[in-house]
């Protein structure tokens, strides 16, 4: 048989930069390779050049695919036969698709009534155990860590560092793009395990000498769990972007050392920011992130008008390049993206004369 050429994931495409042997069976549905796309709009109102690295394009709708992989593909070299994870849904999602491509059991530990419907549906149509508890994340999270404590089971979420090592691809293609790094990163933070493996991405392809600078790294938390920019665990964390609605995350630390190493920062947007960047973004460049995704943008847009002392974008100089990750698929929370607006058609006969008047109201 001719070589498939739909195995082109990160892990063929980068496999020298990640701790693959010849032995690793490769688990993979062609992740990574997203559009980093021109903003037009963005960059007049920023005096820089600002592209959007739009990670919903992955196959399960989101930027955890790079990282499941890798974890996928170490678990099915290691023997493991389930895996577990916690989740606000989109680690769920990924999980359940790459267990169920590469034979394995898979279990999520979601909490209940926090997860959205397009983000549920992918853990339940992979074939996933889905298990929803009483309790937030950082709940699910603890108990994760305790059914992976036996070994009995491997686990998925980001403590496993198979998993920052494939999400640090995300930097590979963004230098091979542009030719070099950016001068500044915007991300949304949940969890904190993409601001530290974008920032692992940029150290190691700077130290391979494919770039020439190291980006400012911009995180952005929504306020109601907001515990890195606060600096304390937050027990009851709130938002309407219910991927990063996350009070205690594992890479906390990870996260600490790419704001400091890179002269960044970490600041917030409300939920009404957040929802307006979404809207924006969808209105204006026709690109649909789900509400976690919009707060890089509302980040942008927060930084230009308002920024933290410590936001590093002013020295920047006109004409840099910014980039700002949105992590995940619009269509992955459609309620959230309904919520509050009058979307609603115009009912008409089905007649040339009542849609021409439809089309006129
Ligand atoms: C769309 O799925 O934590 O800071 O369990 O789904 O690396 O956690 C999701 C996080 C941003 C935050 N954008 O990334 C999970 C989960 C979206 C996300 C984040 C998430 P991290």
């Amino acid at each position: 048989m001719k070589p498939l050429l739909h195995d082109r994931g990160v892990i063929s495409r980068y496999r020298e930069y990640l701790p693959v042997t010849a032995a690793t069976p490769v688990v993979s549905l062609n992740e990574g390779s997203t559009p980093l796309i021109h903003s037009p709009l963005l960059s007049e109102r920023a005096e820089r050049n600002v592209f959007l690295k739009y990670e919903g394009l992955n196959p399960t709708g989101s930027f955890k695919d790079r990282g499941m992989t890798m974890a996928m593909s170490k678990a099915a070299e290691s023997g493991a036969t389930t895996v577990v994870c916690a989740s606000t849904g989109n680690t769920s999602a990924a999980a359940a698709a790459y267990a169920a491509r590469a034979g394995l059991k898979c279990a999520v530990i979601l909490p209940s009534g926090k997860i959205s419907m397009g983000k549920l549906v992918q853990a339940f149509v992979y074939g996933a155990t889905v298990v929803a508890i009483r309790g937030n994340f950082d709940d699910a999270l603890r108990l994760v860590r305790e059914l992976g404590s036996d070994g009995s089971v491997a686990v998925v979420n980001s403590i496993n560092p198979f998993r920052i090592e494939g999400q640090k691809t995300a930097s590979f293609e963004i230098i091979d793009e542009l030719g070099d790094a950016p001068e500044v990163h915007i991300l949304p933070v949940g969890n904190a395990g993409n601001i530290t493996a974008y920032w692992k991405g940029y150290r190691e392809f700077h130290a391979a000498g494919k770039a020439t600078r190291l980006p400012h790294m911009i995180g952005f938390q929504a306020a109601g769990s907001a515990p890195i920019f606060h600096d304390r665990v937050i027990l009851e964390p709130e938002t309407a972007a219910s991927a990063i609605r996350i009070g205690n995350p594992a890479s906390w630390q990870g996260a600490t050392v790419a704001i400091s190493e890179s002269r960044g920062c970490i600041d917030i947007v409300t939920d009404e920011e957040i929802l307006e960047a979404q809207a924006w973004l969808a209105h204006n460049e026709g690109i649909f992130v789900e509400p976690a995704s919009a707060a890089s943008v509302a980040g942008l847009f927060k930084c230009l008008a308002s920024p933290a002392p410590a936001c590093p974008l002013s020295s920047v100089p006109a004409g840099a390049n910014i980039v700002c990750t949105v992590t995940g698929h619009g269509l992955k929370d459609s309620d959230t993206a309904m919520r509050g607006r009058n979307y609603a058609p115009i009912e008409a006969e089905a007649d040339i004369s009542s849609v021409r008047r439809a089309l006129q109201a």
